[in-house]
């Protein structure tokens, strides 16, 4: 019997130490230590012998289960931290490796001067104001003084979403000064950015949609010097102190008098000559025209329920692309709406 557990010592550790898995370890301690198991069935056997050998064989057989149970606690560690070894070996992170570059994208330059110029009102102490783009004829067209039979209602011009022309895209941004008038009294100093809209053919200069900024203040005693100041100051805030402006007389149904603003051509410097040959950036003009500006009609203030005795105001609206264009150089309107990365990139 002694051979006996020498023998299954000698083969369990050996087994154990060539077992490979935690499920081939599992598999040897039943076959081992179990009930059924190799060490079970000697001590079956005990009561076969004498009274002196049986202590000293319950001895042997108890070192026996012992060394083999160190042995299994042994080798279970040492599988699971092999394992584990694997595991982070074959999932080792080289954390030196740069990493792919990411390209940011940026505000489209659009909106960057639509920006900037919004700042420089605010800067001036004017509100930002935000309407629907979708208006009543009644707002974009009858309470701004423009007359039925205006060519500018025209549905070759205009789009319109019924037959009884009374529901269209904006055109402009002043139905917002007409809805800022009809619900505040003044003071009011407000700018009204955003989308328009014109049935007009895409080309260098023209697209179907485009932006505005127009602008309104309404106060006791404003005069056409404060149109002219708040926009020379516009004007060179965008383009630089040394920017020349000219108001010139113009017509708008909306405001009387009206006038366009244009700066002096900033490659020729207003004589329209480049080097002998006609200046490219105005045309020979000498001039760029920027915005159209006007005193309110007293009619469209009385039409909101602004006592024009009282009140008068300036108002004025500027084309953003346009206004983009000319700050930053660029020559055909489509670029801007294109929106290929190759041009965005440049700003
Ligand atoms: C322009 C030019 C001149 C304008 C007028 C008004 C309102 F509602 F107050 F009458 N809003 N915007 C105006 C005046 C717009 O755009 C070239």
């Amino acid at each position: 019997m002694k051979q006996q557990l020498e023998e299954i010592k000698k083969r369990a550790l050996q087994a154990l130490d060539d077992a490979s898995s935690p499920n081939a370890l599992e598999e040897l301690r039943v076959k081992l230590l179990g009930k059924k198991g190799e060490l079970t069935a000697v001590l079956k056997q005990m009561g076969k012998l004498s009274a002196e050998e049986r202590p000293v064989m319950g001895q042997l057989a108890n070192s026996v289960r012992a060394a083999i149970e160190a042995r299994l606690e042994e080798r279970k560690s040492a599988i699971h931290a092999a394992a584990l070894e694997a595991k982070l070996a074959a999932e080792a992170i080289d954390v030196t490796i740069p990493g792919e570059p990411v390209s940011l994208g940026k505000q489209h330059p659009m909106n960057q001067v639509l920006q900037e110029a919004k700042e420089i009102f605010i800067g001036m102490g004017y509100t930002v104001v935000d309407g629907p783009e979708i208006e009543l004829a009644d707002y974009n067209f009858t309470r701004l003084n423009i007359e039925e039979g205006h060519p500018s209602r025209d549905r070759s011009d205009t789009f319109y979403f019924d037959d009884d022309d009374k529901v269209l895209l904006r055109t402009q941004t002043s139905p917002m000064q007409i809805r800022v008038m009809e619900k505040m009294q003044p003071p009011i100093r407000i700018v009204a950015p955003g989308r328009v809209y014109r049935k007009d053919e895409a080309d260098a200069t023209h697209s179907p949609m485009f932006h505005q900024i127009e602008g309104l203040v309404v106060d006791e005693g404003i005069t056409m010097g404060d149109l002219k100041g708040a926009l020379e100051t516009l004007v060179k805030r965008l383009y630089g102190e040394d920017a020349v402006v000219r108001f010139r007389p113009h017509h708008f149904p909306f405001t009387e008098p009206s006038c366009e603003v244009d700066m002096q051509c900033f490659k020729c410097r207003g004589t329209g000559d480049v080097g002998g040959q006609v200046c490219s950036t105005c045309h020979g003009e000498g001039w760029i025209e920027l915005l159209g500006a006007g005193m309110v009609h007293p009619d469209v203030l009385e039409g909101c329920g602004i006592d024009s005795a009282k009140y008068s105001g300036f108002a004025f609206g500027i084309g953003v692309e346009r206004m983009a264009m000319g700050r930053l150089r660029i020559n055909d309107l489509r670029l801007i709406f294109d929106n290929d990365v190759r041009f965005l990139q440049q700003f």
